[in-house]
């Protein structure tokens, strides 16, 4: 079912191993027209243009923009108590491991008298989107609202869009998810809207105040991202999602049934995810295609799967020893990268690029799509290269704080006069020399 790539005997460089690997792009720019007028609409009329698009869009008209928390407690209420259950674990998890991430302000005595702090500070007040339709991802919430609230952020609003079927309510269990957290503010607004009312603000239609926030985070579609893509400098946004992936390097020593069920998982998504297998085993290759066959059969989407993984974004390769695998998936950069072969441990602590890696036979990328404690928020599209996954550190700016006496200043006085003279800035050198008129 995937298309094979035979690199054995050959060492191509990056680049080529780059092209070797098509992913799946998203439009953005071409949808960024459509978006600016929203966006227009909703800083100069508020609420009212808000309630117009949402009309248009998702065919509901709510009666206020903030739903109540009798609502998000009605819809902890009628929660199935087993996703309570797992959503109580996941939160815990998740918890743990985001709490131990918080960082802590160093000094650092540059000179006698002289000190540089970085002291950490939470962005005040966070807006989180949580998308509906198709993708209802209570866990999505978990996975942004934790890290904000493990880094100190104090005031945090979930957007979601309203949906005719539950009243013109967000999705009950966006609700519920919410309300386990401890979000208090939930608002019923989706797409391009609710992220230029998050960043303006805006009055509801009883008089309360929407109030603007100072960064937007979490996963939407075209019309989300674009949005956050035209407001970004306005508002903090984290780093745009593209379809999600999933890259296995594998030896002899993996299961193929493991292997293509967890290739299968992440296809799931979206017939663009992108699922990849490297590995130096040609046997392995054949069993898990033969895998792939007959497990996509059995599973509920699919047609979106078999898409997803017959799609020019996903394959396999082989190459002749775990070292090339290593390059490879080093090339690539995955969203998430699985390791399974001999002495996982010691492969996985030599690739350098990846968003997530699940280490060994027992760490499916499912588990950190729920309940390993890790953060399912991660960069896709090769950005891993050089970006990070959503972290506690996503919500805190480190502000260097200066402090220096009369006589530190005054003993490096003369080089900084002689750097400002250097960069014809001699106004620089003067707020110096002003200090210590001879
Ligand atoms: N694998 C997705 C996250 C997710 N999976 C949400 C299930 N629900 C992107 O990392
Ligand atoms: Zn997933």
């Amino acid at each position: 079912m995937l298309t094979r790539t035979d690199l054995r005997g050959r060492v191509p460089s990056t680049a080529e191993l780059r092209a070797t690997l098509p992913r799946a792009e998203m439009d953005v720019e071409h949808v960024l027209h459509r978006v600016r007028p929203v966006i227009e609409s909703v800083r100069d009329r508020g609420v009212a243009a808000v309630l117009d698009f949402t009309e248009k869009f998702d065919g509901v008209r709510p009666e206020r923009v903030r739903v109540a928390a009798a609502e998000l407690q009605r819809a902890l209420d009628e929660l199935d108590p087993a996703v309570r259950a797992a959503l109580e674990e996941s939160i815990s998890r998740t918890r743990m491991v985001h709490n131990d991430q918080r960082r802590t302000d160093t000094t650092t005595q540059v000179v006698p008298g002289g000190t540089v702090t970085e002291r950490w500070v939470p962005v005040a007040r966070v807006g989180l989107y949580a998308p509906g339709g198709l993708a209802v991802y209570p866990s999505s919430v978990v996975m942004n609202v934790v890290p904000a609230q493990a880094a100190g952020v104090e005031s945090l609003v979930v957007c979601s869009p309203p949906q005719a079927e539950f009243g013109g309510l967000p999705h009950p269990t966006i609700l519920a998810a919410a309300r386990l957290l401890g979000v208090e503010e939930v608002w019923a607004v989706g797409g391009a809207q609710a992220v230029a009312l998050l960043a303006y603000g805006g009055q509801d239609t009883d008089g309360a105040e929407l109030a603007p926030v100072d960064m937007v985070t979490g996963p939407g579609n075209v019309y989300v991202t674009a949005a956050k893509r035209h407001l970004r400098s306005l508002i903090g946004i984290d780093s745009e999602a593209g379809p999600t992936e999933i890259a296995v390097l594998a030896d002899e020593t993996a299961d193929p049934v493991h292997v293509a069920a967890d290739l299968i998982s992440q296809a799931e998504h979206d017939t663009l995810a992108a699922s990849v297998l490297v590995t130096t085993s040609e046997k392995l290759a054949d069993a898990v295609d033969a895998e792939l066959e007959r497990q996509v059969a059995q599973t509920k989407h699919v047609e979106r799967i078999r898409t997803a993984l017959t799609g020019r974004q996903s394959g396999c390769i082989l190459v002749s020893d775990v070292d090339d695998g290593v390059r490879v998936v080093d090339a690539y950069a995955a969203e998430h990268l699985e390791i399974q072969t001999a002495d996982a441990e010691a492969v996985a602590a030599r690739v350098r690029n990846a968003g997530a890696i699940f280490v060994g036979p027992y760490a499916p990328v499912s588990l950190g799509d729920y309940c390993a404690g890790s953060n399912h928020v991660l960069p896709t599209g090769g950005c891993a290269r050089h970006s990070s996954g959503l972290s506690v550190q996503s919500f805190l700016r480190g502000i260097h704080v200066i402090s220096y006496s009369e006589q530190a200043l005054r003993d490096v006085a003369d080089k900084v006069v002689a750097l400002a003279d250097a960069e014809d800035l001699p106004a620089h050198g003067q707020a110096i020399t002003a200090r210590f008129p001879r």
